[in-house]
Order: C-alpha cells, then structure tokens, then sequence
C-alpha cells in the first residue's frame, strides 16, 4: 500500500513512500547548510532506505535563530492556553488520520512492528498530545503569603527554546513525549532525533504546520550526536535540554550544558530493570510478563526486564516455561502481522548484542535458548534467555539493550530487594505476587521510577516516568513533566495601605 519501489532491499518487503528527507526550520523544509545528506538504513536488509539532509552547527543556530524568535515575537507562547491546546488536539488528529502511513515509517526505520505502530504507538502519541492539550489552560501559579506588607504570587512562563535530544528505539513516543508538553507550556523546540531514525520526526514537523502550528515553534534538525547533537547542548542560545538515550551520553550533556550556558537538563537514560517474581505467582501469567518485558520491542526499550530473579520454590518450572515461550516468539519482518520481533535498529546495535552474548557465555551464565542471529540477511537475534547468572556478571549489570534476558535464583524477599537495587541504574521494576504485603513491601523498598505489580509496560501519560541513580532525572509524563518547561517567578508587590 505504502510501496514506492524506490528504496529498500526488495524481495518482497513493503517500503513506505518516504515523502520528508530535508531539515524543518522555521516552517520549510530546507537543505542543510553545508549540502551534506547522511544515510538512514533499513534494518530487515542492511539497505540504505534514503538519504537525508544532515544537520550541523550552522543549521542548528539558524533553528535556534527560529525558535528564539518565534519564542520573543510570535504567537505561541502569547495564545491563551485553549488556543494552544486547539491545536495540539488538532495535531492529534492528523496523527491519528496517518497512522498507518507513520507507523510504516517507524517500520522501515526503526524495525518496528507495523501492527503495534498502528495501535499502540501512534494512539498513545496522539494521546499524549490531547493530555497536554488539555493540560494548556491549565498552567497557573499559586498565591503566596508574604509576611509583612506585601503581597504575593507566582507566574508560570515558558522557559524559552527547549532542544530535545532523542534516541531510535521510539521514535514517535520519544518526540510526542517531550514535544507535548513543551508545547503546552509555550516554549518553542529545536528536536535532533536519532540518526537511524530521522524519518517519522520530520513527518511531525509537517503535521504541525498542518495543524496550525506557527513557523519556528517546531524545528527538526537530523544529524548525528557529535554534531548537531553537541551544536543544541552547547548552545548559548537554548534554554532547556530534554534527552532520552545513554548514560554515558547523557553526561556528555550536561557537562556541555555546564560549559556552555548552564541551560536547564532533564536526561532519561539507561536502565537494568529487575523483574521479581515470588513462590506464589501464578507461573503462566509470570512468563508471560517477563518474556514480554525483555522480548517486547527487541529488548530496545529502556525499562526492559532484563533481570529476572525468581523465587527458588518456582525457580525450575519458570526456566522451562520461558525457553519454551522465547522459542515461541516469532523473530520475523516487522511488517509481518504474524511477526513478534523484528530487526534491532542497526548493525551497531546488532553487534552490540551478540558481543553481549559472548560475553555472557564466558563469564560462565549457561544459555537455555537462543544466543544467535538469525535470518539470511537483516540484523536479527534470537529471543535469548541465560541463567545462573551472578549480580557481578558483565550481562546482569550493564544496559545490553537487545532481546537478553538474565534469570536469577533467590530465597527470601529481603535478598531479592537486596538484589533488585545492585546496579548503578534505576528506571523500572516489575513484581508478580498474590501477596499484597510482599508487593508494598517491594514497591516501597525497591529504588525504581516506575513499579509495575502483576503487569508490565502499563504506561499512561497521566504515570510519571524517570529514573533513580544514574537512569537520569526529571520526569516525563503526568503533570509534573510540564514543570521541566516552566519558570516559575515570583512576584512582590508592597501593600503600604494594607489594613493587616
Ligand atoms: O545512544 P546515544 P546510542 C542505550 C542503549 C544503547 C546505547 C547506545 O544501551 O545500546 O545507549 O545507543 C545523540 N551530544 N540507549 O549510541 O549515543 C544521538 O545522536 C549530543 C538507551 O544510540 O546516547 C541520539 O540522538 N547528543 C536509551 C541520542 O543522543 C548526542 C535509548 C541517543 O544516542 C551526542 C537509546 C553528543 N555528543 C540508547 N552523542 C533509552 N534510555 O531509552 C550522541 N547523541
């Protein structure tokens, strides 16, 4: 349906028309400054999919150019909050009508599957968009009591230019995630998104001028991290960075920020999510959950339950569920509604994993299935699950970011909290148990942004999400995620006739 023939590795693979490859600034679509383009890769065949206008410093001053006066002079943060928010919804909209289109182009970009792009990405991104519309006219400050003869309120004002730094793994989510509710606060937004995955972002910027969105207020600047990434976190001019990807990125980020302007940062990094499950789960429902947590989007999603520690009583009848559910995952084309897992997003990343693997291997974990890739061509990977693995193992602390699970043996709840909390990261931990004194126990005790008891990935844009230790701070979603768009000034005003 989306096929224009032009790209991609044929052999019967479905390749989306791709209609936007330049840079968006200040509402056009231009090429980059220096002429430069950079490839984007489908990752079912290794092939080059397109080529893509590649953005440096000088196009990332002339977006920020953009937005600074789209922020000092133009309508956006001038409009009533409603006004705003019309237009989010209205943005909403036309993400919900190409839906399909987007999520074909997430597909062929990111590997992702076409069937859950069309019903769970692009409906929570326009979710979250209508979330924050409503959240627009909302955004207020608080009366203060001032001692003496003043009196006392705060203003909430956008911050300014917010640069959003994103990775690939979501494309749509990750750009909705920080987009919504910077919009709702009025700020105006330079976005990089990540190398492998340019494509969906600029269809955004498309969709926002549709929408009534005025020019500079949405930016699109594709282009690799060293360049244009550094140009926005380094720039004197940007208020605010809000980043999703790595931990050792994100503290190339805030030392940028540091040297720079001392621009605000909000970094949502990695993480080596626990998923603990006690003698009385319900076992079936246990494998389901951690299976998907580990498998669901190959393992490219940072709250992956990549530990799994089970309670010693269920500990065997676990192990043979889960390799026989790993085997039943169906590692195919993204496009295939049949498929469960698709390609990781790049040869980087695909051998990423593998070295993992080994590395798994020769510390001494035992691999209970898969552990290698498969398919003739593409950068695919078994669903693969090792045991006795120890909390010191390369693979039970560092972030492998692939379809890798780690199944781990304990005896009592005081040890599996003891040994939930052993690494350096934490975004999100799962716990499956009928016992509501071990689950608030655990959700107290375990040091994680997000608890899911007895399910997993359970988002909503109403759930702040963020990291403990070195997964980052600030949060996205809920309300509080517009603050990380605000300024908040307090004003005194003296009351000299005041009769108390
Ligand atoms: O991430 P990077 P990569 C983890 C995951 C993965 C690993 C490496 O473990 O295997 O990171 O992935 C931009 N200044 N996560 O290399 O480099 C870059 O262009 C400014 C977890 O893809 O952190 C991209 O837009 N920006 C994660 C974004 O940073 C720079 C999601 C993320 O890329 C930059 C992705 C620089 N110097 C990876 N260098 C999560 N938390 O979900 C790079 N970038």
């Amino acid at each position: 349906e989306f096929g224009n023939g032009k790209a991609g590795g044929g052999g019967g693979l479905v390749v989306p028309e791709i209609k936007f490859t330049k840079l968006f600034i200040n509402g056009e679509f231009v090429d980059a400054v220096s002429g430069k383009t950079f490839e984007t890769r489908d990752p079912r065949t290794g092939d080059v999919l397109v080529h893509v206008a590649e953005a440096d410093k000088a196009d990332v001053d002339l977006a920020v150019k953009a937005a600074r006066e789209a922020f000092e002079h133009g309508k956006w943060p001038r409009m009533s909050g409603y006004e705003r928010g019309r237009a989010m919804n209205k943005l909403a909209d036309l993400v919900e009508q190409h839906a399909d289109e987007l999520a074909a182009l997430d597909g062929a970009d990111a590997g992702k599957l076409l069937s859950l792009g069309k019903i769970i990405d692009m409906p929570a991104a326009a979710q979250m968009l209508r979330y924050y519309a409503g959240a627009a006219d909302k955004i207020h400050g608080e009366s203060l009591r001032v001692a003496g003869k003043y009196q006392g309120y705060t203003l909430k004002e956008p911050i300014g230019v917010v640069g959003v730094i994103i990775p690939w793994n979501f494309p749509t989510m990750m750009f909705f995630l920080k987009v919504s509710p910077a919009l709702a606060a009025g700020c105006t937004i330079v976005v990089k998104p990540a190398e492998q995955t340019p494509l969906s972002a600029l269809y955004y910027a498309h969709l926002a001028k549709l929408a009534g969105i005025p020019d500079g207020v949405i930016n699109v600047v594709p282009g690799f991290g060293p360049t244009a990434g550094a140009a926005i976190s380094s720039h004197m001019d940007v208020d605010s960075v809000a980043f999703t990807g790595s931990a050792e990125i994100g503290r190339t980020i805030m030392e940028a920020a540091a040297r720079s302007n001392l621009k605000m940062v909000s970094l949502e990094l990695g993480g080596k999510s626990p998923m603990i499950i006690f003698d009385d789960a319900d076992v079936d429902m246990a494998v389901h959950l951690s299976t998907l947590a580990i498998f669901f989007n190959k393992g490219e999603i940072c709250v992956a339950g990549s530990r799994v520690y089970v309670q010693e009583g269920i500990y065997d009848e676990f192990v043979k569920k889960a390799a026989e559910a790993a085997k039943n995952w169906k590692v195919g084309d993204p496009f295939d509604a049949a498929t469960n897992m698709g390609p990781q997003v790049d040869k980087v990343q695909f051998e990423r994993v593998l070295k993992y693997i080994e590395i798994g291997k020769n510390e001494g974990a035992t691999l209970v299935t898969g552990g290698k890739p498969t398919g003739d061509k593409g950068y695919y990977i078994e669903p693969t699950i090792f045991e006795d693995v120890k909390e010191d193992m390369t693979i039970a602390q560092e972030e492998i970011f692939g379809p890798v699970m780690s199944l781990m043996k304990f005896k009592t709840v005081e040890e599996a909290i003891e040994k939930a909390n052993c690494t350096k990261y934490g975004l999100a931990a799962g716990i499956v148990t009928k016992s509501l004194d071990i689950a608030n126990k655990v959700s107290r005790s375990v040091k994680a942004g997000t608890v899911w008891v007895n399910c997993y990935f359970a988002f909503d844009p109403d759930a702040p999400f963020g990291g403990y230790k070195m997964s980052g701070f600030g949060r996205d979603q809920g309300m509080v995620a517009i603050d990380k768009y605000l300024q908040v000034k307090s004003v005194i005003t003296a009351v000299p006739d005041s009769p108390w």
